[in-house]
């Protein structure tokens, strides 16, 4: 085993909050047949079957595009994500949502066990975000975690539409 940094405290807890928002998003979307995920319960805005595709989705890109391309490149240009333009989630919203929600469960444990491995150096590897001011692993990765967070509260209201939120 090469020599290996203890994670400060700051990761593990951007870590825990990773893997706490996944079990939100698995118990808001549970005991919910296909037509009730898929029905847009505010008209004209993503039903709980768009929010998790979109979910998975912005999860893919972090992993492949930002994550693992800071890890592999120095300082890299990060490229943007539009999910109006993107076939990818349009295609997912095509496919049963019990098997986007499962998808994304597993996605998810391999993100949580594969930054449970960062050292220190790793956590602060710079890439260049599109939008937003040079940031590093650490700062893309509490960006996922708040952008992820905005669209879970909006589960929960269209959950709450729908029947009660189970604990
Ligand atoms: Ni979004």
């Amino acid at each position: 085993m090469p020599e290996s940094k203890t994670c400060p405290e700051a990761h593990r807890r951007l870590i825990d909050r990773i893997l706490a928002q996944a079990s939100d998003v698995q118990r808001l979307t549970a005991g919910l047949h296909e037509n009730h995920l898929s029905k847009r319960v505010v008209a004209s805005r993503w039903s709980l079957k768009e929010l998790a595709c979109h979910l998975r989705r912005v999860q893919q890109v972090f992993i492949r595009e930002r994550l693992e391309l800071m890890l592999e490149q120095d300082n890299p240009e990060l490229p943007a994500y539009d999910p109006d333009t993107d076939p990818r989630f349009i295609e997912m919203t095509e496919q049963p949502a019990s098997e986007t929600i499962a998808s994304y469960l597993e996605e998810r444990a391999h993100l949580v066990e594969r930054l449970r491995t960062l050292t220190r150096e790793q956590w602060h590897r710079p890439g260049r975000h599109p939008v937003y001011a040079q940031g590093d692993v650490y700062s893309l990765a509490e960006y996922h975690a708040h952008h992820e967070a905005h669209h879970v509260y909006q589960m929960y209201q269209r959950r709450a539409l729908l029947s009660p939120v189970p604990e």
